[in-house]
């Protein structure tokens, strides 16, 4: 799992000291639209920056793993993990990186938030009931409801457009696939059936495709399929990892992360796999980004 990869790099990270201040914003100019995640300052950060790659600029400043954020539908807050305070927990601050409140609490760890589309609550994993289960909480961390139950892991949860679906991915087959249930955690619906890792689902704004990653064809690419698992159809191609893919809310663009210059960056292209533009350039680990 990726996710324990960033773990462990964060507790690299807490021996480092954090970097610079962010950049100052031109006065007048447009909020950023992408919000992602960087280990450019030594630890994961989150960051903000324009859809072409410009204005990148820090939001978090914290010796722990800050990663994995994801905007409000209103584009007013940020939802992000981080375990800053020993576990990981879900965090939510405003676009500006503004007072972080932390969401959940339990010993365990909580992983990867995704907002429903009135903002009202978030879905997520945890393995507090010992097993990587998605649940769902309020915003102000009330009513923490358990989904899924199975003995199998079950990942990266992301909210239907329309609220009434939860798609996500589950090892429940033995590999990974990607399925869909009700926001009670009914009617299960698998929509991947290969034998390869299928991972990170993301719908569509308009709610009728979803794009995921798969490594079916012998690395990581990035695949878009219909909302009932029809007309699976791979976008990406090379040798590299692609993964984290999401869409820009008009529906044209899908971002994503890949390693393809040897370390990853955030690229972007469009919804058809064209136009393959890269947004960031650094060292370090650029991935998960989410557009407003
Ligand atoms: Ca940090
Ligand atoms: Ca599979
Ligand atoms: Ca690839
Ligand atoms: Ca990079």
């Amino acid at each position: 799992m990726k996710v324990m990869k960033f773990a462990m790099v964060a507790l690299i990270g807490l021996a480092v000291a954090a970097a610079g201040p962010a950049v100052a914003r031109v006065a007048g100019a447009p909020a950023p639209s992408v919000v992602f995640t960087s280990q450019r300052d030594g630890n994961f950060e989150i960051y903000v920056m324009n859809a072409d790659g410009s204005g990148q600029e820090r939001l978090t400043d914290n010796p722990a793993d800050d990663s994995f954020p994801t905007w409000s539908p209103d584009g007013k807050k940020i939802a992000f993990m981080t375990d800053r305070d020993g576990n990981y927990e879900i965090y939510i601050m405003n676009a500006d990186g503004t007072d972080p409140v932390r969401v959940t609490t339990s010993k365990f760890n909580n992983w990867t938030p995704a907002w429903s589309p009135d903002g009202a609550k978030l879905v997520y994993t945890s393995n507090r009931d010992r097993n990587w289960e998605v649940y769902t909480v309020n915003v102000d961390g009330t009513r923490p409801q358990r989904l899924t139950t199975s003995s199998a892991g079950n990942y990266h949860p992301v909210w239907s457009p329309d609220g009434k679906l939860i798609a996500f991915e589950s090892y429940r087959t033995s590999n990974y696939d990607i399925w869909v249930m009700d926001t009670a955690g009914g009617r299960l619906k698998q929509l991947t059936k290969d034998r390869a890792a299928d991972q990170n689902p993301a719908w569509s704004p308009d709610g009728k495709k979803i794009v995921f990653t798969s490594a079916r064809d012998g690395n990581y690419e990035i695949y878009v399929m219909n909302a009932d698992g029809t007309s699976q159809k791979r976008l990406t191609n090379n040798t590299a990892t692609d993964r984290q893919p999401t869409w820009s809310r008009d529906g044209k663009k899908i971002f994503y992360s890949t390693n393809i210059d040897g370390n990853f960056e955030i690229y972007s292209m469009n919804a058809d796999g064209s136009e393959q533009t890269r947004l960031t350039d650094d060292g370090a680990a650029d991935g998960s980004p989410s557009v407003k």
